[in-house]
């Protein structure tokens, strides 16, 4: 009888802490969305698979990048790291080269037990970790477009630079040991290609669709892996070009399409708080920088809205062979966009602002199949250097060092927490001869950025959005006498940082 409860007992600490009992994760990255989803309450966008995870899980209304623009947001999440610390405010440099020793999120698991792998694009394109994967990244082909006339024109522009010795190429430098990429250099002339395309294509045909089609070939095998798994898909829709099978443009007529309300710069805002380097103009139907016709405007917003459909579908469809391999039950699914995205709004294209637009971003986390919450809408202020701690408190690991972001297991257990008092952003400008760090805070009612010569630290400008008058940052209040009070707190709570904004009570000294 004794031996019979031993049995018991053992058998059951087995699942509470043998490997087979922790959780598998799937983490899904969606480049450059925007949280314009049903799922947010806005009905432009089709985006049925999105919208059903939200329902399984937490959303968070209001969860920030750190850096809106890919590596830099991406290096921050994936090492729970801020970008002050991170050093990587560019898409050129790994951060191996800066904090070398940095356990990653993934690896944080890998060092854990788990199988940890990746598809798609996770860390920047070219700036993969291989430190963080138990076996190589898979990466799709390059190629975007799927009409044969585009790619034969592409090829043949390619090939007569390449004889003019005028190519584009990126030149990497690897370090030897660990075989990670340590910088990116582009030279040449990039040949340009539509800002859009239709193809008449099956998904798999496109990009992502390839991925999709890679992403159910791992799951296939990993439900034979005794190791829990980390899998970390990455789906280039919807960043340019908004290359997706025709049937996601049919959602869309044209004539459907409305420019946003604030098709114009914000009054009062320094001219370098919207006008970025953005990669819109490296298309070929982009007459020029900063120059977006309402007609193409209309054509860009069709496209991105046709190329979230397109990624959306193949997000259904990885969930769905989840479900159908078994594995759904003993997976987290965490699925965010890397930033928010300018499409017309505040004058600005792309995301490498500061705005709310660019810096807000879509967080979704099914922490269960039997979450209680299930539907639940957080409309706590997050961060997605919270990512980190969270992964790894949801799976029971101990609380990783090092990370500057804060686990938000306390909020998905009870969302109406009080919690964050501000969330930070950053984002770099070179202006003139001076280069400047725009440092921006959000705080329940206000965004404050103040843009900070990086040499001298001199205030060069100052930027306030009152959220309570003016949710789509449309004048900027920083010159009005009756804001010089507010700002001048909201300036000292910049200045005191993310550690004192943490939920109260515990906020790290
Ligand atoms: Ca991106």
């Amino acid at each position: 009888m004794k031996l019979i409860w031993l049995g018991l007992v053992l058998g059951a600490m087995n699942l509470a802490w043998g490997q087979n009992s922790k959780p598998n994760v799937l983490l899904i990255i969606v480049d450059d969305l925007r949280p314009e989803l049903g799922c947010y309450g806005k009905s432009q966008m089709h985006t049925p698979n999105i919208d059903q995870l939200a329902k399984e899980g937490i959303l968070f209304r209001q969860a920030y990048c750190q850096q809106a623009v890919c590596s830099p947001s991406r290096t921050s999440l994936l090492t729970g790291k801020r970008p002050e610390t991170t050093k990587i405010s560019g898409n050129d440099d790994h951060f191996r080269q800066f904090i070398p020793e940095v356990v990653t999120l993934p690896q944080y698991f890998k060092k854990n037990g788990y199988h940890t792998q990746s598809v798609g694009k996770i860390y920047h394109t070219n700036l993969d970790d291989p430190l963080s994967w138990s076996v190589p990244s898979w990466m799709p082909p390059p190629a975007r477009y799927g009409k044969p006339e585009t790619n034969a024109s592409i090829e043949k522009e390619k090939k007569r630079l390449q004889a003019e010795g005028k190519a584009y190429q990126e030149i990497i430098t690897y370090d030897s040991l660990t075989k990670t990429p340590l910088h990116v250099k582009q030279v040449g002339i990039e040949v340009k290609g539509p800002s859009w395309e239709d193809p008449e294509v099956a998904d798999t045909v496109l990009r992502d669709g390839k991925t999709m089609k890679k992403a159910l070939e791992i799951l296939q095998n990993l439900k034979h892996q005794s190791q829990p798994f980390f899998l970390a898909v990455g789906l280039s829709n919807p960043h340019l070009p908004f290359a997706a099978p025709k049937k996601y443009f049919d959602l869309y007529p044209y004539e459907s399409i409305r420019l946003p309300q604030n098709f114009h710069p914000p009054l009062d805002a320094p001219d370098y708080a919207y006008l970025n380097g953005g990669d819109l103009y490296r298309y070929a139907d982009i007459e020029g920088r900063y120059k977006v016709s309402p007609q193409k405007a209309k054509e860009l917003i069709r496209g991105y809205y046709a190329a979230t459909s397109y990624s959306d579908a193949m997000i259904g469809l990885i969930i769905n062979e989840l479900q159908k391999l078994g594995l759904k039950e003993n997976t987290l699914i965490v699925l965010i966009g890397d930033h928010g995205y300018h499409l017309g709004e505040n004058g600005a294209w792309c995301k490498q602002t500061n705005f709310e637009i660019a810096t807000r971003s879509p967080f979704i986390i099914v922490p269960s199949t039997n979450y209680a919450l299930a539907g639940a809408k957080c409309e706590a202020m997050v961060e997605f250097v919270d990512i980190y701690p969270t992964l790894a408190d949801l799976a029971g690991l101990a609380a990783p060092t090092g990370c500057e972001g804060y686990s938000l297991k306390k909020l998905i257990d009870k969302p109406d927490l009080a919690w964050k008092s501000a969330v930070f952003s950053q984002y770099p400008r070179r202006v003139e001869q001076k280069r400047l760090m725009g440092y921006s805070m959000r705080t329940p009612q206000y965004r404050y950025t103040e843009w900070k010569d990086q040499k001298s630290g001199k205030i060069e400008s100052r930027e306030l959005y009152n959220h309570s008058i003016d949710p789509e940052e449309n004048k900027n209040l920083a010159l009005s006498p009756d804001y010089q009070m507010i700002i001048n707190q909201l300036s000292k709570q910049l200045q005191l940082g993310w550690q004192k904004a943490l939920p109260k009570n515990e906020s790290r000294k």
